[in-house]
């Protein structure tokens, strides 16, 4: 277990769904941290890319030591911090769990890569079919391994790992097709095609951990601009 004393700085900006899974996973653990805001729409200081040479927000400093890329950040601090996340690996049912989030993930990520694509698509069919892909992935990937979910990732009454690393696409994928930035008919087709899967991302779209820091007026305008700008540009 991580001293409880631990110095923890998160280098952070809250409008990235990825830097949101560290919220997520902090929240979670309930572990006191320092917050550093990084400007993202200004060059990285030297200073910021000694911490992080990619550039990239989140990183992670756990007593001096750098930590970057969420996944593996969130992994370090579930892992750190055992806690309702995730069991400890060392045992075999641990290990099979830890597995079954990773593979989880891993299909989570392909409607994850949907929801971006919809920045690019220009005309309605490339809408349509950027829907249709989602939807698909939702239904074929995402969906069986939901079916046991109780409302949480296998069974768990509290939120896991696997929410952890998904809940802020799933706040962003409802917010946005709320808003009708997204199709406003995507909600419903998983509703239909994806009953599972609807149904817990609601319940993870308005946990506490996940709407901590997911501000939807600043998110919903910064992607509006931000799909007006790149269909400008194409
Ligand atoms: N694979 C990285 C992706 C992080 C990432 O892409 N962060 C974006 C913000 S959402 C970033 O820092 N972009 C730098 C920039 O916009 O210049 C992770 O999971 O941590």
């Amino acid at each position: 277990m991580a001293s409880p004393d631990a110095k923890i700085i998160l280098y952070t900006n809250h409008r990235c769904p990825w830097a949101h899974r560290v919220h997520i996973a902090l929240e979670e653990l309930k572990i006191p941290f320092e917050e550093v805001i990084i400007d993202l729409d200004t060059p990285r200081t030297p200073e910021y890319l000694k911490i992080n040479p990619r550039g990239l927000v989140p990183a992670l400093s756990y007593n001096g030591e750098i930590i970057i890329e969420s996944a593996i950040v969130s992994q370090f601090l579930a892992d750190a911090y055992p806690s309702h996340l995730a069991p400890p690996s060392g045992t075999p049912s641990g290990a099979l769990r830890r597995a079954r989030i990773a593979l989880f993930a891993d299909a989570f990520s392909k409607v994850q890569s949907a929801i971006f694509q919809f920045n690019r698509a220009r005309t309605d069919e490339e809408i349509a079919s950027v829907e249709e892909a989602l939807v698909t992935s939702a239904a074929k990937e995402v969906e069986p391994l939901l079916s046991d979910a109780k409302p949480f990732f296998g069974g768990s009454d509290k939120l896991t790992l696997a929410e952890v690393l998904t809940g802020s696409f799933v706040i962003r994928l409802l917010s946005l097709s709320r808003a009708g930035v997204l199709p406003s008919g995507l909600l419903l087709s998983l509703a239909e095609k994806a009953p599972s899967f609807s149904k817990w991302a609601q319940t993870v779209a308005v946990h506490p951990s996940v709407t901590s820091i997911y501000d939807e007026d600043k998110i919903i305008q910064a992607t509006k601009a931000r799909i007006a700008k790149l269909r400008a540009a194409a």
